[in-house]
């Protein structure tokens, strides 16, 4: 990602600092705080300047077009398509996860299939390291082989879905440390998280996500409370309301109706 990194870089810090600008705007949700522009909040430590720090900061497709750019980029891609096979999309529109200085927020260890889990393989996740990342700002921890664990048991925590401590505490991952620009590919079961940034300098990551242009969520949820709730479980005609932007491929119609690009909507 180096070729993107430094446009990413001042996009994400730009909406930083317009996230706080909002903050006294933010409402409850039950994953935290939410401003108007989207980003999520949690909590601050104790001892913080403010009583909230950013979690995911709402850097997307729609609002960083260094962030749109790189998700196609050739070399990513390629990694992708020979994971996934040859017709593939994007799922979701990109995500940062931003770690404030001096205690930002841990994100405990979990499988991303808790969150979204899909009626195939699922996506495959490249999480970029924007600086430096290291043993003290919260470099990504992982898990090998636990994408064939199957899905496992997630409770709630205090950064959301997470598997319990005492059964996977942080000695049984390894820690992924890395310069700007580097890409972690992962599966969707890949068991990884990250610790408190310590050092005096934001910690961001952004991530892509890429499925097989035919998969889609079954089960999705934040909260054990959500996730066990109605519409779950969906079956195959929820496809039709879950199509990314191809990075790859082809995808043939479906046959279904819709407006397309010759009515303007
Ligand atoms: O911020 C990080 O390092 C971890 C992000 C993560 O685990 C996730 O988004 O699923």
């Amino acid at each position: 990602m180096k070729p993107y990194v430094d446009a990413i870089h001042r996009d994400i810090e730009q909406l930083a600092t317009e996230s706080l600008a909002q903050l006294d705007q933010a409402v409850k949700i039950p994953e935290g705080w939410c401003t108007p522009n989207g980003t999520l909040f949690l909590p601050a430590p104790p001892g913080y300047s403010r009583d909230k720090q950013i979690m995911v900061l709402a850097l997307n497709y729609r609002n960083s077009g260094a962030l749109f750019r790189s998700a196609f980029d050739e070399r990513t891609v390629a990694v992708i398509t020979s994971i996934l096979g040859p017709d593939v999309e994007l799922f979701m529109e990109g995500q940062c996860l931003y770690k404030e200085p001096v205690g930002g927020h841990p994100k405990h260890l979990h499988q991303d299939a808790a969150y979204f889990e899909h009626r195939y393989d699922g996506p495959v996740a490249s999480l970029n390291y924007v600086v430096e990342t290291n043993l003290e700002n919260g470099a990504l921890y992982v898990v090998p082989g636990s994408h064939r664990l199957g899905m496992l048991k997630h409770i709630d925590t205090f950064s959301h879905l997470g598997l319990d401590g005492k059964e996977w505490p942080w000695e049984r991952a390894v820690p992924i440390v890395g310069k700007p620009g580097d890409a972690i590919f992962f599966h969707v079961k890949t068991i990884h998280g990250s610790q408190q940034n310590h050092s005096t300098k934001p910690r961001p990551v952004f991530i892509h996500r890429y499925r097989r242009a035919d998969d889609y969520i079954v089960v999705s949820g934040t909260t054990t409370e959500n996730r066990g709730q109605a519409d779950q479980h969906l079956g195959d005609a929820a496809k039709a309301s879950q199509k990314g932007f191809m990075v790859s491929g082809f995808r043939p119609s479906d046959g279904e109706m819709r407006p397309t690009n010759w009515t303007g909507r």
